[in-house]
């Protein structure tokens, strides 16, 4: 049922370090032309590092491991393309529908084929109210049974990230900071929360990865902040974020429209600094799963 473009067939049959990317992203997380640029410049990253690209979706009704370029072009301009999350693969398939695939739906299509690793922004979480509305991303359930290795700026900072590092402590997923101490906040570089674990260098983070696999562990998420010229300060994005779930619930947007709206309105409300630290941070992630993914290799 899953279509594996012939580049990325060659390299898992010839066991070549694979790294995969998450189209929801591309499609819903960063606006056009800056998502095409994003998405190209970060298969480049992973290449530049010496690992093949996979980014994955779901296109006309097809699981698609590694879009092509054309592919990549026409998801970031198509405002209909839905996103899928792991729950929403049959219906989408079914339908013959183009989907973005979250990380939740990317791990669990990319652990069919044997990849091991995914690089994206910052992953989903448990929501700012959750308690009264419910929502809790599916990323985090599937981390828990699925056998791979996201690196991430943390989750994202709509989130709450105290509910969301207790809901993985719960699930058993590790959370190593890669060079700090630090659960990172997307856009920020700190959460003031603290990571589980640490590793200082990419042979450090390979060896733990497999010792976590060795003991039977699932997903295990790799955290590294944002660069320095482009975070913006934790206290400026609480204040917009508050801002931007205010408009959101006054507008009634809840479920799979959450996230990106409120992406889209931290966008307005910093000016656009959201989106280029959003571009820098996801680059740097896919630089460092390729490297991971390569140090695994040897
Ligand atoms: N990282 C980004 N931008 C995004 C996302 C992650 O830099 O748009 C997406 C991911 O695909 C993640 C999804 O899986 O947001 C989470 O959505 P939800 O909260 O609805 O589960
Ligand atoms: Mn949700």
């Amino acid at each position: 049922m899953i279509d594996i473009r012939p580049d990325i067939a060659r390299a898992l049959i010839d066991r070549a370090p694979v790294v995969a990317l998450e189209s929801t992203l591309i499609a819903h997380g960063l606006p056009w032309p800056a998502n095409l640029e994003t998405a190209r410049a970060a298969e480049a990253a992973v290449r530049a590092e010496g690992a093949v690209p996979a980014t994955i979706a779901v296109w006309e009704g097809r699981p698609t491991i590694g879009l092509n370029d054309a592919e990549l072009e026409r998801l970031a301009q198509n405002q209909k393309v839905t996103k899928a999350s792991r729950r929403d693969l049959a219906a989408a398939i079914a339908r013959r529908s183009t989907a973005a695939t979250t990380v939740a739906a990317t791990i669990f299509l990319a652990h069919r084929v044997q990849i091991r690793f995914l690089a994206t922004g910052g992953i989903g979480g448990v929501h700012r109210r959750a308690e009264e509305t419910g929502d809790v991303s599916a990323d985090l359930m599937q981390l828990a049974s699925t056998r791979v290795a996201v690196v991430s700026a943390g989750a994202k900072s709509i989130l709450d990230l105290p509910r969301t590092l207790e809901l993985l402590e719960t699930l058993g997923v590790p959370v190593v900071g890669y060079r700090t101490d630090d659960f990172p906040a997307f856009y920020s570089r700190s959460s003031g929360r603290p990571v589980s674990t640490r590793v200082d260098t990419v042979s450090e983070a390979a060896a733990l990865l497999s010792t976590h696999w060795r003991l039977d562990g699932t997903g295990i998420l790799i955290v590294q902040p944002v660069d320095e010229s482009v975070a913006l300060d934790r206290t400026e994005v609480d204040a917009a974020v508050a801002e931007a779930e205010r408009q959101a619930s006054a507008h009634g947007v809840r479920g799979p429209e959450l996230t990106p709206y409120l992406l889209r309105h931290l966008a307005e409300l910093t000016s656009g600094r959201t989106i280029k630290a959003n571009q820098a941070l996801v680059l740097a992630n896919a630089r460092l799963a390729a490297q991971i993914a390569c140090a695994m290799d040897r």
